[in-house]
């Protein structure tokens, strides 16, 4: 497995690898007489992510979090089923960038439905259109022609160990690529997801919602061996919008800003009336350790999607210590023969600096 980041920068509240390699570039960058960096090349040096989402209140504010952002380049948004329908979503994908006038992104629509189950909305926690009923002008911006799965594996090919994969919704597409071509693997930069949970589930007990729309194909993305950044409950938890964070947005004006202002007070007003102190920030964390990886804190565990359990359909068990016991058959009973280990399989987020975020958020998307 490949894990780029060093430990002690994970755990840290970071001084380390991004750190230095920021001081490097901007080393680099003071020898270099500002006119030899062409815009090309200050684009090549940007992260290229293709956002795969579910829009979706979040989706929204985490797509406008990007767009708004110099560290990324958004080479193209593809479109699944989740929180609401894949028509729905792609015409509310559309209409994000449109808003944005960044119709140059390509935009594609890919499956239709979860691998093996109903798809499962939530326009309850999204507002019928999913854009917590706040309606946005047609959009100037037409889709791709491509299936989502096929232009994610076009990308790769064109341009191999570039591309990290920014998946925010349910899992369908990014499982469908990898299965139609495995050979995508190694040729992936990251992947920086949005789902799952070591610490118990938003739709039930057990189960985030992201991994819950489609537990079959969540395991294909977990299992397939690049390296995979979890962002899951666990630290969304931590990362509250509140009404102050609200009247910061108020403060400003813009197409974006105005626009994310009501949607993150339909959110905030929502999660309140559910005993929430706020909202959870969860797809926007996700383009946020994109952006900045050192905002969160993470633990290399092996993960598994459970898929078959009464209880925890779609939850993600992370071994913690990643070893397990083997037990060998003796006559009519088994016994503790040693102790195997398991090989991490994903960098999981247990901690994050959620001011921080907050603030990061607001300050990209003010006055745009
Ligand atoms: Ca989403």
């Amino acid at each position: 497995m490949i894990f780029a980041r060093s430990t002690r920068c994970r755990r840290g509240p970071c001084s380390g690898v991004a750190g230095i390699l920021s001081l490097s570039a901007l080393l680099i960058l003071a020898a270099v007489p500002t006119s030899a960096v062409s815009p090309v090349q200050a684009s090549q040096q940007r992260k290229q992510v293709i956002i795969d989402t579910d829009p979706g209140t979040d989706d929204a504010l985490a797509i406008m979090l990007a767009l708004n952002s110099p560290e990324l380049n958004v080479q193209a948004i593809t479109v699944v089923p989740g929180n609401v329908t894949a028509k729905q979503g792609l015409e509310n994908a559309l209409k994000l960038v449109s808003l944005a006038n960044r119709c140059d992104i390509p935009v594609a629509g890919g499956a239709q439905h979860p691998l093996f189950q109903k798809l499962v909305t939530a326009e309850f926690w999204h507002g019928k259109n999913g854009l917590g009923n706040v309606e946005l002008p047609a959009s100037k911006c037409k889709p791709d022609s491509r299936w989502a799965p096929d232009l994610i594996i076009q990308m790769i090919h064109a341009e191999p160990h570039q591309i990290t994969l920014v998946p925010i919704g349910p899992l369908t597409n990014i499982a469908l690529a990898v299965e139609k071509d495995p050979s995508i693997v190694p040729l992936v930069k990251g992947v920086v997801l949005m789902g799952g949970s070591i610490s118990g589930g938003n739709v039930n007990a057990s189960a985030e919602a992201n991994i819950y729309g489609d537990p079959e194909a969540a395991q294909i993305v977990f299992q397939a061996g690049w390296p995979l950044t979890m962002v899951g409950l666990d630290v969304g938890n931590m990362t509250i919008f509140t009404h102050a964070d609200v009247d910061e947005l108020a403060k400003t004006r813009g197409p974006e800003n105005d626009f994310l202002l009501r949607v993150t007070k339909f959110m905030v007003d929502l999660s309140e009336k559910y005993g929430y102190p706020g909202a959870a920030m969860y797809d926007p964390l996700a383009a946020g350790v994109a952006i900045e990886p050192t905002i969160v804190k993470t633990e290399a565990m092996h993960v598994d999607v459970e898929t078959r359990g009464e209880f925890t359909r779609g939850e993600t068990v992370a071994n913690r210590h990643n070893t397990v016991e083997n037990n060998v058959l003796h006559e009519d009973h088994y016994t503790i023969d040693s102790i195997l280990h398991v090989t991490p399989n994903a960098e999981v987020c247990t901690g994050v600096d959620s001011r921080r975020f907050i603030k990061l958020f607001i300050s990209r998307v003010q006055g745009k």
